[in-house]
């Protein structure tokens, strides 16, 4: 039976790409930083590309392979890449795309890193980046040049959870031959996948859903087509931004649950996003599966489920944000996400930190909003967690 055919479920389980000489039901850790040829033709052969093997960990490995063919089937993509991070996933893609004069054009909440790597790093470079409320179509088709050359959109953005229509927004760039990256780390491939939506590359902190564990960093980047797949991986090979085996070891056996913790937490979300909307201490509550999410219609039709993320803003601003983040009691006062564990933390002074006031003013992160990261507990007591808590504020 051909892999492809298999459910979404279970190819978690059993769509790696993997085979060893005793049969391991799980990928093997393989450490080790190189491999030996058979002997001098074999080696020179590896080099010249002429015979398939492995080289060098830093240019890849079994079992980064492994997560590597999982993640491009899970994707539907052409291939993947594994990075040490998603940082390294984003600044890889960048690099292997742009040059000197280039433009990009970014969903402006973004993750803080996301957006500062572009305004602080690779302006020295000389490369512009406009960013803009990519949920409105009309504003990426006001901003394109004859210079851009990617179109950048995180959906759900963080943290404010805008959804952006990938579909549309792909139509757009490629008539202007801009390349669409799509940040699908608050979905994971469970619940949508851009590359079926038109765009050319996918990329993920694997830190979030994929792992879901909270113990290890990660980033990947899946590509549609070969010739980027070829850049990309270059990149990732010439600046050693590479995943390490027992990265990759952990990262994959975190994903083999994602279906199930992805389900278990989104159905808390909606509970504490319920709850949240009806409090009276509580102003505005962001999460796509309430009706009063500007793009609920969309979110509905472009993902298979609302995922669990949330923001919330206090009524109460900055103080009321801090008294609730001291107070909870079950929910983890930490940044990340994406893990089986509920986290809380305060974007402005934290994730989203490094962006400038004026960036932050404008995304709608401000000193109240809070990020709530909903794991799979027992809802019942996530619920009693902030209702104490916000009895407090
Ligand atoms: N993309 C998104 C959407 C993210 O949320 C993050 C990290 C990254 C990329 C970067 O991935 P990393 O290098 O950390 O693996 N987001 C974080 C957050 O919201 N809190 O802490 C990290």
């Amino acid at each position: 039976m051909k892999k492809k055919n298999l459910e979404f479920e279970t190819l978690l389980i059993h769509g790696t790409e993997y085979n060893d000489q005793w049969g391991s039901a799980t990928v093997p850790i393989y450490q080790t930083s190189t491999f030996t040829f058979k002997n001098a033709q074999h080696g020179a052969n590896l080099f010249a590309g002429k015979e398939k093997g492995y080289i060098y960990t830093r240019i890849n490995n079994p079992t980064i392979d492994a997560l590597e063919h999982q993640m491009a089937i899970l994707e539907k993509g052409y291939g993947g890449i594994a990075f040490a991070s998603g940082m390294a996933a984003i600044c890889a893609t960048y690099m292997a795309i742009l040059q000197t004069g280039d433009h990009v054009i970014s969903t402006n909440a973004i993750y803080g890193a996301s957006r500062v790597v572009l305004e602080q790093w690779f302006a020295k470079f000389g490369i512009k980046s406009t960013f803009v409320d990519t949920s409105n179509i009309s504003e990426i088709e006001n901003n394109i040049t004859s210079s851009t050359k990617i179109l950048y959109i995180e959906t759900p953005s963080n943290p404010t959870v805008k959804i952006t229509d990938i579909k549309k927004a792909s139509e757009i760039a490629h008539k202007n031959n801009i390349i669409v990256v799509v940040d699908n780390t608050f979905c994971s491939p469970y619940l949508q996948n851009p590359i079926e939506l038109g765009a050319d590359v996918v990329l993920h902190s694997t830190t979030k859903y994929i792992n879901g564990h909270a113990d290890v960093v990660g980033g990947i980047v899946v590509t549609a087509q070969e010739e980027l797949y070829s850049k990309i991986r270059k990149t990732m090979i010439y600046t050693g931004s590479n995943m390490d085996p027992n990265q990759a070891f952990l990262i994959m056996r975190g994903l083999k649950t994602l279906a199930l913790r992805m389900e278990r937490s989104q159905q808390n979300a909606m509970r504490i996003a319920e709850f949240l909307e009806s409090h009276p201490k509580i102003k505005k509550v962001y999460y796509p599966g309430l009706k009063t999410h500007p793009q609920y219609e969309l979110a509905k039709k472009q993902m298979r489920g609302f995922g669990s993320m949330i923001s919330f803003e206090m009524k109460g601003g900055y103080n009321a944000a801090i008294k609730l983040l001291n107070n909870v009691q079950v929910a983890l006062l930490a940044v990340s996400l994406g893990g089986v564990e509920t986290l809380i933390q305060h974007p402005a002074s934290m994730t989203h930190a490094s962006m400038t006031p004026q960036a932050r003013e404008e995304s709608f992160i401000t000193d109240g909003l809070i990020r709530y990261s909903v794991g799979i507990e027992n809802i019942n007591d996530l619920l009693s967690d902030l209702q104490q808590a916000l009895d407090k504020v």
